[in-house]
């Protein structure tokens, strides 16, 4: 399937504001792309972005059904249902649109939480996901700010306003989050 292909499916599924979201996280990923990774493919970086949340709008208990189907041992769903969404679309890009690219694998899994060593791919689609236009949440502007200079300082600064905010609520955080977390502490200068 070709982006456009995939735009019209997505379109389909998503309602509207999350629609509006990942056309966001697009062009985000797109221009983070120009600035910081001029080798890395244009078209690639759209067709992780238009995927990412695809599965966003369903619910837990059918998310954790069809993950377990690929990790029976998965132990995301005990750390809250938002971590779904992006593993499931991570297993299903084969199936629904044809994908078999390991880098959008990797990027859509890791899109919530982040990992250590995440690839530069992975930290654009996971940076862009943070500060597209359409996001308005308490920190977003300090990341896009830093995001006009330095990925890995943007990205550890999300990871660290991601914390702050899950841990203000006592809410339970991956251990990937915070291994994405101490990773970017190690690598950004
Ligand atoms: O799907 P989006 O809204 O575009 O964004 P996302 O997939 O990055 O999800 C963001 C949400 O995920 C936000 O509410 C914070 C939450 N989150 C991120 N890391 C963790 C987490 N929630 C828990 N419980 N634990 C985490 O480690
Ligand atoms: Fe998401
Ligand atoms: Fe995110
Ligand atoms: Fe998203």
């Amino acid at each position: 399937m070709n982006n456009e292909e995939i735009r019209k499916i997505v379109a389909d599924v998503l309602p509207e504001q999350r629609y509006k979201h990942t056309l966001g996280v697009a062009e985000t990923a797109i221009e983070l792309g120009a600035r910081f990774a001029p080798t890395l493919c244009e078209a690639s970086l759209e067709r992780a972005s238009l995927v990412h949340d695809y599965k966003k709008p369903f619910g837990r208990v059918e998310l954790t059904e069809l993950l377990q189907q690929y990790e029976p041992n998965e132990d995301f769903s005990s750390y809250g249902g938002v971590l779904l969404h992006g593993p499931v679309a991570a297993y299903l890009l084969k199936e629904d649109f044809g994908i078999e690219d390991e880098e959008i694998f990797h990027a859509v899994y890791y899109h919530t939480t982040g990992r250590a060593k995440m690839s530069l791919f992975e930290k654009i689609i996971f940076l862009a996901d943070f500060i597209e236009p359409g996001r308005h949440f308490p920190g977003v502007h300090e990341v896009r700010k830093l995001a006009e200079k330095d990925l890995d300082l943007a990205v550890l600064e999300s990871l660290r306003s991601t914390i702050h905010h899950l841990s203000a609520k006592h809410v339970l955080i991956h251990p990937l989050t915070l291994s994405a977390y101490n990773d970017q502490v190690r690598t950004a200068k």
